[in-house]
């Protein structure tokens, strides 16, 4: 799959190619990323690449034909790689939130165009025109669309077959399934003891050696953990069809 970043800050994306679980997947090719200076598709001696927003008011405004410029170097890019045209997912407080059912299903396309704003934001008719896709981090404010692309690029690239050593990992994560993780231990299976003397130890089921009812356990602990911090996602679950008899039994236990 490839990413093609439209940015002003292309050197933001460097180190993170290189570096943990992600740099494998760059390296490997198994996400493909080109970066895309803007101000290169900027038509006058100042590489103008915003001006003031018409109406007044503060900041300014991305301009459409560079951006326009840089749109069409890409699609010629992306057909003499023989590649499908990929869609335009630009990063915006108003935009969809990002989920890992949606990076999953990025993680399974072909790649997409990622838009990072910069400024108070872009000329609404490159948007109106060329957008497909707006996508919300969060409800604040950023001072570039880079750090969400960043983002997105990390979650679709652990997916990719081959990046995470074991693949089974990243079936456990949160959101996986829906749910929230459950606790994680390793070693020292016993903590020194603190000032108030009690040892802290590892819950003896995970020591128990008995698969299923550490996967009971496990799921047990992301149903509880998942109903106390994000109700919410219970009940999508529930509404999937992704919670047992025994999970239903369990939540029926828990004093919330
Ligand atoms: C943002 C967010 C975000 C707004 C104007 C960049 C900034 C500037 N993107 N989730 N929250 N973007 O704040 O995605 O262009």
């Amino acid at each position: 799959m490839r990413f093609d970043v439209i940015t002003l800050f292309p050197e933001l994306f460097a180190p993170f190619q290189s570096i943990g679980v992600t740099r494998r997947a760059f390296e490997s090719k198994a996400v493909d990323v080109r970066l895309w200076q803007l101000r290169d598709f900027a038509d006058d001696a100042y590489r103008r690449v915003d001006d003031r927003p018409y109406g007044g008011g503060p900041g300014m405004v991305m301009l459409v034909e560079p951006l326009e410029r840089a749109l069409q170097a890409i699609h010629a890019d992306q057909a003499a790689q023989g590649g499908p045209r990929l869609p335009v997912v630009m990063f915006s407080p108003a935009g969809r939130p990002l989920t890992q059912a949606r990076v999953q299903a990025l993680a399974d396309s072909p790649g997409a165009i990622l838009l990072c704003g910069r400024y108070e934001g872009v000329d609404q008719r490159f948007v109106d025109a060329h957008v497909d896709e707006e996508v919300s981090l969060g409800d604040y404010v950023l001072s570039g669309g880079e750090l969400p692309a960043l983002t997105l690029m990390d979650a679709v690239a652990r997916l990719r077959p081959g990046v995470l050593h074991d693949a089974a990992s990243h079936q456990q994560d949160s959101f996986s399934d829906g749910l929230l993780d459950c606790p994680h231990y390793s070693r020292p299976e016993m903590l020194a003891a603190e000032a108030d003397g009690e040892g802290r130890g590892v819950p003896a089921v995970l020591l128990s050696g008995n698969h299923a009812r550490i996967a009971r356990w496990r799921r047990e602990q992301q149903l509880a953990i998942t109903a106390r911090r994000r109700p919410e996602l219970i009940e999508a679950a529930r509404a999937r069809g992704a919670l047992s008899k025994e999970d239903e039994c369990f939540l029926k236990t828990l004093l919330l």
